[in-house]
């Protein structure tokens, strides 16, 4: 009727092993997500010591399908998970995050709100991540700006990424930028196949980048 009856008609019928019983029993337990954190209780599993408890009301088959149904449960809700308000694009094996939506905010607001998700607005460390992000704005289908993390804010002319401070190491500008147009442009934005300086203020959407 149950495992530990069935797996002794097993060892009966075919004479198998007791090492070999033994290995096919940890193998359901860690099947069935029965896993012993502690060694002693693990040996009296195997040895068919312990006997799980279980409703009477539930049938043995319907519980033991329960762990597999709950792992399905979590694997559907992660793989449609996401993040709602981010397109999500992979990059040399590294995360970006495009926001859906043109808002006017702050940059310290839009690094929050990377934050959120678990990334900052995006630094561009050497031409190829220069390069990729391009090419992931190039596709996006929708208007920009696209705003990075680089900024002048507080330092005109000295160019450096909000979410760490941290000086900027590459600055691939568009020609006749940075103009910092009436004095008032101290965010940066990828703009065809490179930079512009803007006011920050302006509706757009910001890259963000996996911490
Ligand atoms: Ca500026
Ligand atoms: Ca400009």
């Amino acid at each position: 009727m149950d495992g530990k009856k069935s797996n002794e008609l097993v060892l009966k019928v075919a004479n198998l092993e007791q090492s070999l019983i033994k290995t096919i029993r940890r193998k359901q337990l860690q099947f069935l997500g029965h896993i012993c954190l502690h060694k002693g209780s693990e040996h009296l599993a195997v040895a068919g010591k312990i006997v799980s408890k279980r409703r009477r009301d539930l049938h043995p088959t319907r519980m033991s399908l329960l762990p597999i149904l709950l792992l399905l449960g979590v694997s559907m809700i992660a793989s449609v998970q996401g993040y709602p308000g981010y397109s999500e694009t992979v990059l040399n094996g590294k995360k970006y995050f495009i926001s859906k939506r043109r808002l006017p905010l702050s940059l310290a607001k839009r690094n929050a709100r990377c934050k959120s998700i678990g990334a900052y607005l995006v630094k561009i460390d050497d031409p190829v991540e220069h390069k990729l992000l391009v090419g992931a704005v190039s596709r996006y289908k929708g208007w920009g700006p696209f705003f990075t993390g680089i900024t002048d804010e507080g330092s005109e002319g000295r160019y450096y990424n909000f979410n760490d401070k941290s000086p900027a190491k590459y600055l691939k500008w568009k020609y006749f930028q940075p103009d910092n147009w009436w004095g008032r442009e101290h965010c940066v934005e990828i703009w065809g196949s490179s930079l512009n300086d803007l006011r920050c203020e302006r509706r757009g959407r910001h890259i963000c980048e996996a911490a």
